[in-house]
């Protein structure tokens, strides 16, 4: 579970270093040194060949699902990626990337589903009962074929799941049905069934690192004022707002009239990657809200970024893969946000809002 506390900046940072400790380290296997050492397998045939990963499913005591798992990666929340693809035979439509994978009994599976099926599908194995998270066809993703190589990545945090398909997101939110009891390790899974095919599942570039999503510890109102809700309300994208508007003093004619700015403590690294997460709107339109990161190498703030805001909530996920480490303090793990908001048009209302319904860190461990 995350902890969602207000302390101090001493007892934060306390407890970020003891965290920075247990929540190093990922893994990486492009199997390019034609092996697959580290990994482990419960049923079906895994070898790498021609420097990817290859497994293929077989049909053991009434069970269908073959995994291969890392095995020195155990974690709750996590991020799991690679490119994958499958063979071209009849209905083969399963790749599947694992998380939380204790034993054959307790696992969490997302299949990447080609042809005209294209979708994803979470499922859940708790003590050896199934459960689907999510139907089938309900979150489609584009049409694929099934030796496509394709980046598939998926980001478990908490009941959080977050999932890419080249790169773009096409689920962002929670499941309540999640389990997070289970602690385990990442993996690939294939699948073959009873009067069917082995099928044949093609894994490269493999990624697995702690993940996790850091609310703002610290909210500091440069040129701002509070009007109503409170820091909390930014912890997850549900309509319920943290609302401050633009300085009233004698300089708010200067830009940006409205600036304010949070910090995060983030408990792991290094870093993979790191997406400042961002949904919030105006009481006026034409205004332009820029995202800045302070850069704790250079002692600067760098714009990460820049887009015009309005009336409904803007959903804003900017990641950054470029050494992300330079935005994360070493020791205290904090990540400061700076958000400036600057009028574009000549009509606006004065003094006016925004309403921030989420301002979050989502990082990832190397
Ligand atoms: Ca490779
Ligand atoms: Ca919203
Ligand atoms: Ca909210």
């Amino acid at each position: 579970m995350r902890r969602i506390v207000l302390v101090s900046v001493i007892g934060v940072a306390a407890l970020s270093v003891d965290a920075l400790l247990l929540l190093g380290g990922g893994y990486f296997d492009d199997f390019n040194d034609g092996n697959a050492d580290g990994w482990l397998s419960d049923q079906g045939s895994w070898e790498v060949r021609n420097f990817e990963y290859h497994g293929t499913g077989r049909w053991v005591n009434q069970r269908n699902d073959n995994v291969s798992w890392v095995e020195k990666f155990d974690a709750i929340d996590m991020s799991v990626e690679g490119i994958m693809y499958t063979d071209p035979g009849f209905d083969d439509v399963n790749k599947m990337l694992v998380l939380r994978y204790l034993d054959r009994d307790n696992l969490l599976v997302v299949n990447f589903r080609a042809g005209w099926r294209a979708d994803v599908v979470i499922s859940q194995m708790v003590d050896g009962q199934g459960e689907l998270i999510t139907p089938e066809f309900q979150f489609p993703i584009p049409q694929h074929g099934q030796t496509e190589r394709k980046h598939c990545r998926v980001d478990l945090i908490g009941k959080h799941v977050i999932v890419y398909f080249e790169g773009r997101v096409y689920i962002d939110q929670e499941f309540s049905q999640i389990s997070e009891t289970l602690l385990g390790s990442a993996g690939v899974s294939t699948f073959s069934s009873a009067g069917g095919g082995d099928e044949e599942v093609f894994l490269d570039d493999f990624h697995c690192g702690v993940a996790g999503l850091y609310q703002a510890d610290q909210v500091r109102l440069i040129f701002a004022h509070y009007v109503s809700g409170s820091p909390a309300e930014m912890q997850r994208s549900d309509d319920r707002y943290y609302v401050l508007g633009s300085w009233t003093g004698l300089l708010w004619f200067t830009q940006p009239p409205l600036r304010f700015e949070t910090s995060h403590f983030v408990a792991q690294g290094p870093l993979w990657d790191l997406t400042v997460r961002a949904e919030t709107h105006m009481n006026t339109p034409g205004t332009r809200q820029v995202i800045s990161l302070h850069n704790w190498n250079t002692g600067q703030w760098e714009q990460v970024s820049s887009e015009l805001i309005s009336v409904t909530d803007r959903v804003i996920r900017q990641r950054i893969t470029a050494d992300p480490d330079r935005f994360v303090r070493p020791i205290t793990g904090e990540v400061q946000v700076r958000m400036d908001y600057f009028i574009v048009g000549s009509l606006f209302q004065f003094p006016f809002r925004v309403s921030v319904d989420e301002l979050r860190i989502h990082a990832v461990c190397r």
